[in-house]
């Protein structure tokens, strides 16, 4: 499958998140793509360079003053003190119920309040580069999509899912899948279907297209009463206004077993399949994987051959995007088997 992969994610490379107030290296760690990148040149997949600018694209999906902040964070974090080049910054206040977020602080680590979710989405010095050349990407499989491809995939780090309209979260800064979904509109697709299958909810996806019926979301995802991130993902969650009926939301609880998962798939591709969809993007997670270390569903490495097989009967131009996935050494794998499987249906 004609891939497009990010030259630039080694840059976003932060030391250590947080698990229950202690620093622990990072999940989303560089080695993830490059196992990816790995397995597809193995198994004979090409890699591209990205080819598109997705500047007019990001302004489209988010908002203008966290695309000028997240630009200039790395400096500003320099300029707060002496010394934080060899630190990773953290969030000082967040804006919670009450607070105003309408006025933008100065001080660098109070706005990462104001444009961070969760503390769990540390920046560092290349972040900016690398999800900008991350959404470059993304908009490229889209554009090779719009000009009649079957399918191309977005090899891509930091991942983009969490990322809402004015905020980061989840490892994700930019929206690479709203990217991507945008793109296929701008260049004539009428309707657009986003399907997320990585084990967390894509609530950045979900609330940037929440009021447009142009745009469908759908989410298989652990049940967010106990999975990450906790406060969006909800089978009521409909959509709003416009949008109203165009959010599919599949919660699942933690512990579900693969044959479950594949009846909440078929679900999906239903709705989907109604949509009367001209384009699909997927966001695709493999932490629905077994042994992945932060996510609790059961698929095998050679299920993900039926995911691909699966999305394929759809019929539908379709673009795959990277999302989360953090049994480093299986990734790849598993993210290539989705793919041919995909090929080997069409
Ligand atoms: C991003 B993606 C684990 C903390 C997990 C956030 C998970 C983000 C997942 N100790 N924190 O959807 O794969
Ligand atoms: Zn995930």
């Amino acid at each position: 499958m004609l891939t497009f992969h990010n030259p630039l994610h080694h840059g976003h490379a932060p030391v250590h998140e947080f698990f229950r107030g202690e620093r622990v290296p990072c999940f989303e760690k560089p080695a993830r793509a490059d196992y990816v990148e790995a397995a597809l040149k193995a198994r004979g997949h090409a890699l591209q360079a990205p080819e598109q600018n997705s500047s007019a694209v990001l302004g489209q999906v988010h908002a203008p003053r966290y695309l000028a902040f997240l630009r200039e964070a790395w400096a500003q974090w320099l300029a707060l003190d002496a010394g934080n080049a060899a630190c990773q910054p953290f969030p000082s206040v967040w804006p919670v119920r009450t607070l105003r977020s309408d006025v933008e602080p100065d001080n660098f680590v109070a706005k990462l309040g104001l444009y961070s979710m969760d503390n769990g989405s540390p920046l560092a010095e290349g972040t900016w580069v690398a999800a900008k050349a991350g959404a470059d990407a993304a908009l490229s499989a889209a554009m090779r999509v719009a000009q009649g491809l079957r399918a191309a995939f977005c090899c891509t780090r930091p991942p983009g899912h969490h990322a809402g309209p004015d905020f980061m979260g989840g490892y994700c800064f930019l929206n690479n899948a709203a990217v991507a979904a945008q793109g296929l509109r701008n260049a004539g697709a009428a309707r657009v279907a986003v399907l997320d299958v990585d084990y967390h909810h894509g609530n950045g996806t979900q609330a940037i297209f929440y009021d447009r019926a142009d745009v469908l979301f759908a989410s298989i995802h652990g049940d967010p009463r106990t999975e990450y991130p906790f406060y969006l993902g909800h089978a009521d969650e409909t959509g709003a206004g416009q949008g109203e009926g165009f959010n599919l939301n599949l919660p699942l609880p933690a512990g579900t077993p693969a044959p479950a998962w594949f009846a909440a798939l078929d679900s999906a591709c239903a709705r989907i399949a109604g949509h009367r969809a001209d384009a699909l993007v997927v966001s695709l997670g493999l932490d629905t994987f077994e042994g992945d270390p932060i996510s609790r569903f059961a698929l095998a490495s050679g299920d993900f051959f039926r995911v691909g097989e699966r999305l394929a009967r759809l019929g539908l131009p379709t673009v795959f995007v990277l999302e989360g996935g953090y049994a480093a050494a299986e990734l790849g794998t598993n993210a290539v088997n989705v793919l041919e499987g995909f090929e080997g249906a069409g």
